[in-house]
């Protein structure tokens, strides 16, 4: 596949410096016109002909069957090309944004449909034919008003509702009981920390760290004796969770894909969000979706002699942040609340784990 684009490129290539070859190779006269004034014009002779409205007739077909032909590769990507989005989102949130991506791209769609339209059959329509001249025409009010009125009016609205989306994600004053947690990035590995019991978390710094303390909690703060270090995120389903997350070194993104979530960390300061898990890891494994493009997967696995792979959420790191960025990951567990509560049971707290 690489050689073929490969291939493309250097043929691509050398169409251009011989097109460019060829237009060095007109030259430029000086012609008069009816009125007997001298015009700059390109001299015809036998190696510089000037375009004949056969010429013409052939390009414009050409339009007629470029335009059929992006139709046609448009609609297979469409239709054809789709298995390697994201399933259902996973949070509740998340729909909004799902929303917002539908809605821009049937628009964007319906747009580049009617103007691909317009472009092409115009370009074959008013060929050049000889004795045909061209209507002048300066302007009109009242379509300009409409091509800046209706998109004026649908990008507002659009604008509106994707605040709308972000607000809902980024203002956390209104959530009720939500529950909070740490995501800690360092290069290269994540790790997380569950308030406890008080449901609030103690402070953190890098100069604490110390030992087992791997993510500088404070423990001179009286708000860290029961918090949970882990190294695997559970999430129970259906409750708000508010995510804060910190830094050790360099910036990272905190992503979580199916969640339709991602948030930078950034060393010195908290950044957070909150979400809602809508489906528990084992909903999403059985979801038809999904089921397919394991199966998918698990094709070109077994085709290499690899192990079967089996649906996890994950959080990556999307933002490149040295050597070993593509292999930062965290497997997300989303489970029902009571499932949730005995996993976090089981897990000690930061004051159990220094003494
Ligand atoms: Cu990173």
């Amino acid at each position: 596949m690489l050689a073929l684009f490969y291939i493309f490129i250097a043929v691509a290539v050398g169409l251009g410096i011989w097109q460019l070859n060829r237009l060095s190779s007109y030259k430029q006269v000086i012609l008069n016109n009816d009125k007997g004034e001298p015009v700059n014009a390109i001299a015809k002779s036998e190696e510089n002909p000037v375009a004949t409205e056969k010429d013409n007739d052939i390009h414009g077909k050409f339009f007629l069957i470029f335009l059929i032909g992006f139709y046609l590769l448009m609609t297979y990507c469409l239709f054809f090309m789709n298995d390697i989005m994201l399933p259902e989102s996973a949070s509740v949130e998340g729909e909004n944004d799902d929303n917002l991506f539908l809605i821009t791209f049937v628009l964007i769609g319906v747009v580049q449909f009617a103007t691909q339209f317009l472009l092409f059959y115009f370009s074959f329509k008013y060929r050049g034919i000889n004795n045909r001249k061209a209507l002048f025409y300066a302007d009109s009010h009242k379509l300009e008003l409409i091509w800046t009125t209706i998109p004026t009016i649908v990008l507002t609205a659009l604008i509106g509702y994707g605040l709308y989306t972000w607000n809902d994600v980024m203002d956390l004053s209104d959530s009720e009981n939500p529950l909070v947690i740490e995501v800690y990035a360092q290069q290269f590995n994540w790790q997380a920390r569950y308030a406890g019991a008080d449901n609030t978390l103690g402070r953190g710094n890098v100069r604490n760290i110390k030992d087992i303390n791997t993510i500088g909690i404070d423990m001179t703060d009286a708000n860290s004796a029961d918090d949970i270090p882990v190294r695997e995120l559970h999430l129970p389903k259906g409750r708000k969770i508010v995510f804060k997350f910190r830094s050790q070194d360099v910036l990272h993104s905190a992503y979580m894909p199916h969640f339709r979530a991602q948030m930078n960390c950034v060393p010195g300061m908290v950044t957070e969000f909150g979400f809602t898990p809508k489906f528990t890891t084992q909903e999403m494994r059985v979801q038809e979706e999904t089921v397919r493009k394991v199966n998918g997967i698990n094709k070109l696995r077994k085709a290499k002699g690899e192990d079967p792979y089996e649906f996890e959420y994950l959080l990556l790191c999307n933002k490149i942040c040295g050597a070993s960025h593509y292999n930062m990951q965290m497997k997300i567990v989303v489970e029902e609340e009571a499932d949730f509560y005995s996993w976090l049971k089981q897990q000690k707290t930061i004051t159990e784990l220094v003494n």
